[in-house]
């Protein structure tokens, strides 16, 4: 097989792997639908905040290795990692895919491995082959070789792609056998990680289930804290107790669940088996229930002020700590709600420089401006906050950071 590698997409997973396979001795192209993401890729720079990521991409960028487009051209691995969001109903919307798979149809030939990245509901790998088929029906036909298409899901933490890329174990499930052994023999020959085969159905489902094991536990979390606010208990108190059992490890509870992953993977599953996926829709409500939870909670604080003069200071915008992502960020909701209830905000995130229309503080004039400070999202530098800045203030902190 060539060493001719096309990704489409070059967002949190595809220019990760551009950059990584580009300076594994591999030809990339990369494509994207933005001019501008293309020519700042080609220049050596990157759109996105991950650490590491730049360097891994100047130096595909000036070894040649790595070039950004918004042409696809004949290569002979095509990787697809496109955006899957679910549309007002939770249903995936595939569109963009849909339209990836019909870019790359065009100028593949027998031979080429297609594979799809993304996260997708069950059946999508068997759905895009028949796209290709009913498009380029000759490139199924007994003269030529096959072409192979498989699907491996990406399983990457943000905040530490290059490494996870790497080091991570890989799941591969082709449409067929041969299909299984082309990606398997592609990803074993630039990861340190194991590389597992299985069909595809059975790598879309596994990824799915990864994230909502993990969105699961997190709303077991999430609810704890909501009891035992209702019954006057501690949360971080119970929850340090609880963990001490050798068999328990309740996570931390937070303002909801945000990214584009948790977020939204469980919905891929509910959408293919409503009837059976009932703990994981549920606990998919109690992670968005959080966001309202804790919103209600502030406004009551309020209330019980009498209404004085009060300036409500947010601590963490971003949808998870030490990150500057705001997709699908909770706690953005939460300040988003407070500032359309006419409240007086104050908007501090380290991990940014700017915020569309809003000034962001530093953390201690933050501090000096608010009168209820309200911890949404735990980062590093809210821990160094000292007790002493916080004496004449009203805490709530939804995320336990002043806990750790
Ligand atoms: N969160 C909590 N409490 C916790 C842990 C997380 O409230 O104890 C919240 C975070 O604040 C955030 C959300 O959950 O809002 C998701 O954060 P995360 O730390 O689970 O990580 P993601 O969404 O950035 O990455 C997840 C990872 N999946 C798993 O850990 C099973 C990653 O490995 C996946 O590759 C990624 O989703 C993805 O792209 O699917």
């Amino acid at each position: 097989m060539g060493n001719k590698v096309c990704i489409m997409g070059l967002g949190y997973i595809g220019l990760p792997t551009a950059a990584f396979l580009s300076n594994s001795n591999f030809e990339v192209l990369g494509i994207d639908v933005k001019q501008e993401i293309v020519d700042k890729i080609n220049d050596g720079q990157i759109h996105i905040v991950e650490p590491g990521l730049e360097e891994v991409v100047k130096q595909g960028v000036k070894s040649g290795n790595l070039r950004a487009s918004l042409e696809v051209s004949p290569s002979d691995i095509f990787i697809i990692a496109v955006p899957t969001p679910f549309d007002e109903k939770k249903r995936a919307n595939l569109r963009f895919v849909d339209e990836a798979v019909l870019s790359i149809t065009k100028v593949l030939k027998p031979s080429d491995l297609v594979i799809i990245e993304s996260t997708i509901p069950v059946g999508t790998t068997e759905r895009v082959r028949d796209m290709i088929h009913s498009v380029r029906p000759d490139l199924f036909s007994v003269e030529n070789e096959q072409i192979y298409l498989a699907h491996c899901p990406e399983r990457v933490l943000p905040g530490n792609i290059i490494q996870e890329l790497i080091n991570n174990d890989r799941i591969v499930g082709g449409i067929d056998a041969e299909s299984t052994e082309k990606a398997v023999n592609f990803y074993s020959s630039v990861i340190q990680g194991q590389v597992i085969k299985t069909n595809s159905k059975t790598a879309e489902l596994t990824k799915l289930i990864e994230n909502s094991f993990r969105d699961t536990n997190i709303a077991f979390a999430n609810e704890v804290s909501m009891i035992c606010e209702s019954l006057g208990i501690d949360t971080w108190e119970l929850i340090g107790l609880a963990n001490r059992h050798p068999r328990v490890d309740i996570l931390n509870p937070g303002p909801g669940v945000g990214g584009h992953c948790l977020a939204v993977d469980p919905w891929f599953v509910v959408e293919s088996c409503p009837d059976s996926s009932v703990l994981i829709k549920t606990a998919r409500e109690v992670n968005e229930e959080k966001t309202n939870w804790v919103y209600q909670r502030v406004l009551e604080k309020i209330q019980s002020l009498d209404n004085q003069e009060v300036t409500v200071g947010c601590f963490g915008l971003s949808y998870k700590q030490n990150s500057d992502d705001l997709r699908e960020s909770p706690a953005m909701k939460i300040y988003n709600l407070l500032n359309d209830a006419g409240i007086n905000t104050i908007a501090c995130e380290p991990n940014l420089d700017s915020l569309e229309g809003d000034t962001l503080l530093d953390t201690n004039e933050a501090i000096k401006q608010s009168t209820i400070i309200l911890f949404l999202v735990g980062h590093d530098e809210f821990r160094d906050i000292s007790e002493e800045s916080l004496r004449d203030k009203i805490v709530i902190d939804v995320c336990g950071v002043m806990r750790r």
